[in-house]
């Protein structure tokens, strides 16, 4: 069966790519992350009282995914996962990257490999990151050493203030490894214009190129110009705080989601480019965010702070209006971005089958060659096959420290492929196990009931767990 459904896929990748192996045949690459934007955050996933057309035409103009979640309820390590295609905690990113080194839970590691350095290497791609990196803050760790060739954003895990950009009164905002004086300009504003200045300069360039626009907004604090404040309030004058800020900030958002498209349009890229648009984790219900019918908000493991919006639009390739409930992770971007132009270039397939989770055994395609990712490819469902519904169980962690966790401790969760899953939101808490086939919102805990499978797969999560925990997630002593 496999065997024909990659006959398949490629069949229409031959045709939608076409046979020409030549570098401008490779699609531009748009990658746009929000930071903390829930699952019903956006009109096109169900919300009332909230307009975002821009983020929508994306939405309906290509893919919708239904069961998407992210790596990680919080920043650094879904950031990680999706430049890597790796469970973040094996690549050292089990938590938030900080300045304060006790604090900080996540070192990328040497052997890690990223997109981007992927890209570059194998298929020629001018890359480029504007926005909010987070995976390191000094050298090694900083992104054009990590394979983009340009840089414009900020370093840290968010910005105290939307209007000066400073964290904890340090300047963490950087082109390429140079600072850059903080004006007042709101963050949105100024990542959405770095970003519509890098498109129109492409115009009437072959090399293809991979923008990883990554938002700082929704996060805290929950900010916006008074423009986009009175203009919802205009239209939604019941809408209570902090909620009315939040949704006028996501307007915000979509706005300048809109001028990334216009100056797509404007370069004459928009034909050839594919886009990608999510969230790094759940919404932040405490500032306003809607999660949907979800239980739990951001740094919680219960779907609310993992299941988040997925959109992919890419004209003439993938069919508008269409839909996927196939559950798929952050992880799983990278290796089906990797997919899609290694059989656009003619290459051989990368569509495989992961080894169990709990083995560590490398993956490798029919030419023997080492698969660097953990994720997998979901190319077929972009391209139309309905069948391909992945299964496997998954892994979450999340270290950190605070009162809640003292010194690196951590809250794991373990789903495996009959879709029971297994977690504790706090390190000392019992563990709950729902079912969630039945119970998708986590309201029934069967861990009592259905002891001998909640030992069983807590048994299965220790052993995921020992496999983290040998990955370094501090800096090396110097
Ligand atoms: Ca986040």
């Amino acid at each position: 069966m496999r065997f024909y459904m990659l006959l398949f896929c490629c069949a229409i990748l031959y045709s939608a790519c076409g046979v020409q192996q030549q570098q401008n045949s490779l699609p531009n690459i748009i990658f746009i992350l929000t930071d903390d934007l829930g699952y019903a955050d956006i009109s096109s996933y169900g919300t009332d009282y909230l307009q975002t057309p821009h983020i929508d035409s994306l939405v309906n103009g290509g893919m919708r995914f239904t069961n998407y979640h992210t790596n990680s309820p919080v920043c650094s390590p879904t950031r990680a996962a999706l430049l890597s295609g790796r469970y973040p905690d094996l690549i050292g990113i089990p938590g938030v990257v900080r300045t304060d080194t006790a604090d900080s839970w996540g070192y990328l590691q040497p052997n890690a490999l990223l997109l981007p350095q992927l890209l570059k290497k194998e298929y020629g791609y001018n890359t480029v990151h504007i926005g909010k990196w987070n995976l390191g803050l000094s050298l090694p760790n900083l992104p054009n050493k990590w394979g983009f060739e340009h840089f414009k954003g900020f370093l840290g895990d968010k910005m105290d203030d939307y209007y000066n950009h400073l964290r904890q009164g340090f300047n963490y905002l950087r082109y390429n490894e140079h600072y850059i004086e903080p004006d007042t300009t709101h963050a949105t504003d100024l990542f959405t214009a770095w970003a519509s200045e890098y498109i129109l300069s492409r115009r009437k360039q072959t090399q293809p190129f991979f923008m990883y626009l990554a938002y700082n907004a929704p996060h805290r604090p929950t900010q916006t110009t008074d423009y986009w404040k009175n203009r919802y309030k205009e239209r939604y004058p019941h809408t209570p705080e902090p909620r009315a800020t939040y949704c006028a900030m996501v307007e915000h958002l979509d706005n300048g989601i809109g001028q990334i498209m216009y100056a797509l349009r404007q370069a004459g890229l928009a034909g050839n480019t594919l886009i990608l648009f999510s969230s790094d984790n759940g919404g932040n219900l405490e500032e306003g965010a809607n999660n949907g019918e979800v239980n739990g908000s951001k740094t919680s493991l219960y779907e609310g702070g993992l299941r988040v919006p997925l959109a992919i639009w890419f004209p003439q390739k993938i069919k508008d209006n269409s839909q996927s409930a196939a559950l798929l992770l952050s992880m799983d971007i990278a290796p089906t971005i990797y997919n899609l132009l290694s059989q656009c270039s003619g290459k051989d397939l990368a569509v495989y089958d992961k080894p169990n989770l709990n083995e560590a055994k490398a993956c490798r395609d029919k030419n023997g060659h080492i698969i660097p990712f953990d994720g997998i490819s979901f190319a077929p469902t972009l391209l139309g096959d309905s069948s391909f519904a992945p299964q496997r169980d998954l892994f979450w962690v999340w270290r950190e420290s605070g009162d809640q966790f003292g010194t690196g401790n951590y809250v794991a969760a373990y789903r495996t492929a009959q879709n029971l899953k297994l977690l504790r939101n706090k390190p000392d808490a019992p563990f709950e196990l729902y079912d969630l086939h039945n119970d998708p919102q986590e309201q029934v805990n069967l861990a009592q009931k259905d002891s001998i499978a909640a030992q069983r797969i807590a048994a299965q999560l220790q052993e995921r767990l020992q496999m983290g925990f040998k990955i370094p997630c501090k800096p090396p002593a110097k």
